[in-house]
């Protein structure tokens, strides 16, 4: 990669105006007049669209942006990525040897997709014959393309690590078929750890990283996996088949602790519950790597969300005394939400103040200004 011109913080921040602006014409013509002024496409990918990207999310997460805000600029990034890609297409020479056929998707429940284009057009880009399944690709449908194509390599995206019972099926299926996997994406946790609980062949977080390993030593063909042994006792399964259940009594027990949340009038019912329903897969995924840092990871976002939009983050304790209510018996999972409690109370989350107490009637109207309710004026909306 070339250290110009796509970094410079002018263009940068010229970039980040456009996206803001939802200026798809002018993001375009930023981007293709760099390539015309020399930029590598990779650099223009790696250094100027995916760390705006990024930004932008941050935007949304902190409820700066609203979701229409952030949709619009994902989108002039995705039909940047688009432009970029098209006008570069090609500029790999390759030598005699034909290209290595890669197949590229976002695992079950992943709606993530930016991530992973980018990533597949980096790999594009340095001379891989590359398919994009784009978001939400089940098993059934990645055998299918397996056995219809024979690729090489099989890559998958994950961003959200909820899903990672779903990338390892996916994982199962390239090992069927005799395809190694490479994987990436924040959902693999710090430094892929969970892609190896999972048994991926190949873990980078930078897809020019990848890249260059594959370069070095092609994965050799999958051997046949070690049985994720923790899942003898059935927790996962338990938790799985108690999900309906779960969700109902949270939504039961947050609504009798917090009866302004399910105030029709309010916006902020939707963001808290979609929030918190996304507790028991959390929980889930947590116990089927058996990592209880797939869970704090989450309470930290759901912390960063909640506090933007106003909405006191002991919610997370309280959702939390729920789950452990109802899943007793689970030495695991236990284990698990003890140890989010933890980490709720280490940062200052973990124990509810008068004030929360009082929450239990009062409406957000009175609760602006509190360090666990800070922000009058939630947005309510999530993606
Ligand atoms: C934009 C965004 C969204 C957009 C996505 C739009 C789109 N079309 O992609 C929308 C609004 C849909 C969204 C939804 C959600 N999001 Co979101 N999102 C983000 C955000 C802010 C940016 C993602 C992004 O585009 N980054 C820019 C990319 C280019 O950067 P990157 O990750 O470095 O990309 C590289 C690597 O990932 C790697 N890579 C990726 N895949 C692969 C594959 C291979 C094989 C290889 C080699 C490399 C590789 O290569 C990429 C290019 O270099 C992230 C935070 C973040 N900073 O990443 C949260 C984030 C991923 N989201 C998060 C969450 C929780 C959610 C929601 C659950 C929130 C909600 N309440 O609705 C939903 C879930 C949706 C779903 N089911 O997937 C959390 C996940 C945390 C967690 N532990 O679960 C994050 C981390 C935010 C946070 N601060 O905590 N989100």
């Amino acid at each position: 990669m070339t250290d110009v011109p796509a970094v410079l913080p002018e263009v940068r921040a010229a970039f980040d105006n456009h996206l803001a602006h939802a200026d798809e014409a002018g993001a375009t013509a930023l981007a293709l007049g760099l390539l015309r002024s020399g930029a590598a496409a990779e650099d223009i990918l790696l250094r100027l669209i995916a760390p705006a990207q990024a930004a932008v999310g941050a935007r949304w997460v902190a409820a700066e942006w609203s979701v229409a805000q952030e949709h619009a600029a994902t989108h002039v990034s995705e039909r940047v990525v688009n432009a970029v890609a098209a006008a570069a297409a090609g500029s790999w020479h390759p030598g005699s040897a034909p290209a290595r056929r890669v197949v590229f998707a976002c695992v079950e429940g992943e709606r993530h997709t930016l991530p992973a284009r980018i990533a597949a057009e980096v790999l594009r880009l340095r001379g891989f014959d590359v398919t994009f399944l784009g978001a939400n690709v089940l098993a059934p449908h990645l055998l299918s393309h397996i056995h219809r194509q024979g690729p090489d390599l099989v890559c998958l995206s994950c961003m959200i690590p909820a899903r990672l019972p779903a990338a390892h099926h996916l994982v199962e299926c390239g090992r069927r078929a005799g395809a190694p996997v490479l994987v990436g994406g924040s959902g693999f946790g710090p430094g892929g750890v969970w892609a190896r609980t999972i048994g991926a062949d190949l873990y980078a977080s930078d897809p020019a990283v990848a890249a260059e390993m594959l370069a070095l030593r092609w994965p050799r063909p999958p051997e046949a996996a070690e049985p994720l042994e923790h899942l003898a006792d059935e927790e996962y399964f338990r938790i799985v088949r108690q999900r309906t259940e779960l969700l109902g009594r949270l939504r039961v027990h947050v609504l009798e602790r917090y009866p302004w949340l399910g105030d029709p009038g309010s916006q902020y019912a939707e963001a808290v519950m979609e929030d918190l329903g996304r507790l028991p897969d959390v929980v889930a995924a947590a116990n089927y790597v058996d990592d209880p840092r797939v869970l704090t990871d989450y309470l930290s976002f759901g912390a960063q969300f909640l506090r933007a939009r106003g909405v006191p983050t002991a919610v997370l304790g309280a959702a939390l005394a729920t789950l452990s209510e109802r899943l007793r018996g689970l030495p695991r999972t236990a284990a698990h939400l003890d140890a989010g409690r933890r980490w709720l109370t280490a940062v200052g989350l973990g124990t509810c103040t008068p004030d929360d107490e009082a929450g239990t009637t009062g409406g957000p109207g009175e609760r602006a200004g509190r360090d666990d309710d800070r922000g009058a004026g939630p947005t309510g909306e999530s993606g």
